[in-house]
């Protein structure tokens, strides 16, 4: 009987478990551009130009190699809302019953095809380096989930930057080389921009269209959207951005969206860049002296190790992972995460930028709206909501550990051994936001106090049982006890007074 392969947006690899298992002169490829995807959260309007223009040129490319492709796009008034229904109208009109799919990589759509009522066969997603099976047995019997050891199985595994069974330079992690503060210039032109084509221009004008009242702009776009032009962005970004990754990694400044990151997150989780690849490209730039080690092991760390490391959690968790509050935060997400004013400039910095380029670099998105949601008592439910739709490598099988676990601390302390908090200290250490900003960060109290500074202790002292006993937070409590007792007293008032402004709607 003929198969279906049912390729999904962020499937887009030549490889693909669900290709091989097929034969290309007799099973049918379907892709489809359904609502129901592009809707279930209202996603950032350039991550669906992106996925879209991609799939349509990767649907050309398989054509191309002899595959027969139906693809169904969003403006073809046939097309149904969900792939469910896609599936169940091609398998009438090919007298079949036979899908095979690799799995998706969130549990709502592996669920949603568990349900069709057709013989759907679920195979692995090989593109990762670490199994399903593999991630679960590291994990039988550990207490505590670290990412550090997982990381050093990883580089064993696919032997990056290792010398026999040793790391290269003698050492598993030069994190310790890489927290340099804002630069004062960058001497890196950021990502390669690509001319929008014929396929690209027909996408913007549709998402344009349809996607008018998403948070975000298609306006400037220029991402890549095939497999060769993302392997150019990484060639791009090996010979300028990589040899100063490592030391600008955790640097934040305002006129400087992309600093030294390589933004090939929405390409190789999309499929077009494949992890081992960009690795292999990072590791000959170091062997060939054209990228210092705290580099090269930095950003191989973030593919083999966080990277992987995350999905392993987020299938091991199970589909309540999402669901998670362990600090019963309850508070409504504030209106500036879609663009009001709020007088933070470092929030408003982040915000603007992921409106522009539906992308903020990690130390935004941790110390910056993560920090604010978490310190604030937002519901992480709904920040979980507001990252998976505003950037553009946002899948749920990534995104959420990233938001429930290590920025929101929902989940009890899987993935963070302690919250990952800060006061404006941090900020100002790490980017120029502070001195544009209409809060002083060297106010600890006071009308123009940095909300970072009060919210900080009000945290600590409101989940002071939670946290009393972990050994790594145990100086800061010992800061905020030897504090005199009217300032500790002043400090939460107006912590108070700050969130209730928050609540009322206030700008702030
Ligand atoms: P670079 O900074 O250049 O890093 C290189 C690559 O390493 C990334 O492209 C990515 O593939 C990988 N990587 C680094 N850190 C992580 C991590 N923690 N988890 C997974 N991969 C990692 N990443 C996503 O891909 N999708 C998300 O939806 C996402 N949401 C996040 C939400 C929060 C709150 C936080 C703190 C992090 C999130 N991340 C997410 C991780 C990280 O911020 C992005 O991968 C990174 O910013 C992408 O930009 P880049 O390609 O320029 O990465
Ligand atoms: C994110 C996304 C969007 C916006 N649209 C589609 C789509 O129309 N068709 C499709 O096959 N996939 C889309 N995707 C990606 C899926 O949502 C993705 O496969 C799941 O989130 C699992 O990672
Ligand atoms: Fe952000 Fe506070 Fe600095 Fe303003 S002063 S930019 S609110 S950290």
């Amino acid at each position: 009987m003929v198969k279906l392969v049912l390729v999904l947006g962020d499937q887009l690899s030549e490889g693909l478990s669900s290709l091989q298992a097929a034969d290309a002169s007799t099973d049918i490829v379907v892709m489809a551009e359904v609502m129901g995807e592009a809707d279930y959260v209202k996603h950032h309007p350039k991550k669906i130009a992106f996925l879209f223009a991609a799939m349509r040129k990767f649907a050309a490319r398989l054509e191309k190699a002899g595959w027969d492709v139906r693809y169904a796009r969003l403006d073809d008034p046939d097309t149904p809302a969900s792939l469910g229904e896609v599936l169940l109208q091609r398998a009438e009109e090919a007298g079949t019953s036979q899908i095979v799919v690799t799995e998706p990589g969130e549990w709502r759509l592996i669920e949603a095809l568990q349900s069709v009522p057709l013989d759907v066969e679920i195979l692995q997603d090989d593109r990762f380096i670490a199994s399903h099976k593999m991630f679960e047995d590291w994990a039988e019997g550990r207490k505590a989930l670290r990412m550090e050891y997982f990381y050093r199985e990883m580089r064993r595994k696919t032997g990056l930057m290792m010398e026999g069974d040793k790391p290269a330079g003698e050492k598993w992690n030069f994190d310790h080389d890489n927290r340099k503060p804002a630069p004062g210039s960058v001497d890196y032109s950021g990502p390669m921009r690509f001319q929008t084509d014929e396929v690209t221009r027909e996408v913007l004008d549709l998402v344009r269209d349809r996607f008018a009242d998403n948070f975000g702009t298609v306006d400037d776009f220029w991402f890549a959207t095939d497999q060769g032009q993302a392997r150019q962005h990484l060639a791009h970004w090996v010979k300028g951005g990589l040899p100063k990754f490592g030391d600008f990694q955790d640097a934040m400044m305002g006129d400087e969206r992309f600093l030294y990151h390589a933004i090939v997150g929405l390409y190789i989780n999309a499929g077009l860049l494949d992890p081992l690849e960009v690795c292999e490209a990072v590791e000959a730039a170091w062997k060939a002296g054209d990228a210092p080690i705290n580099a090269a092991e930095g950003f191989i760390r973030q593919i083999i190790g966080w990277r992987e490391y995350i999905r392993g959690i987020y299938f091991l968790e199970g589909p309540d992972y999402t669901s998670r509050n362990f600090l019963k935060h309850d508070r409504d997400l504030p209106a500036f995460f879609w663009g009001e004013t709020t007088w933070m400039a470092c929030v408003s910095k982040a915000v603007e930028q992921t409106h522009d380029e539906a992308y903020a670099h990690h130390i935004q998105r941790l110390m910056v709206t993560g920090n604010f949601a978490l310190l604030a008592g937002i519901d992480p439910h709904q920040v979980h909501e507001w990252y998976l739709a505003v950037y553009a490598d946002a899948y749920e099988w990534v995104e959420a550990p990233n938001v429930i676990g290590m920025s929101q601390f929902a989940d009890g302390g899987i993935i963070a051994s302690k919250p990952y908090i800060s006061s404006g200290n941090y900020i100002d250490k790490m980017s120029d936001y502070c001195k544009g900003c209409s809060y002083k960060v060297k106010d600890k109290t006071g009308p123009d106090a940095c909300p970072f500074n009060l919210l900080y202790w009000h945290f600590l002292d409101r989940h002071r049982e939670t946290f009393k006993n972990n050994h790594r937070m145990g100086n800061m409590y010992r800061v905020w006890d030897r504090m005199d007792e009217d300032r500790r007293a002043t400090v939460l008032r107006e912590a108070e007074g700050f969130l209730a402004k928050l609540d009322a709607g206030d700008v702030v």
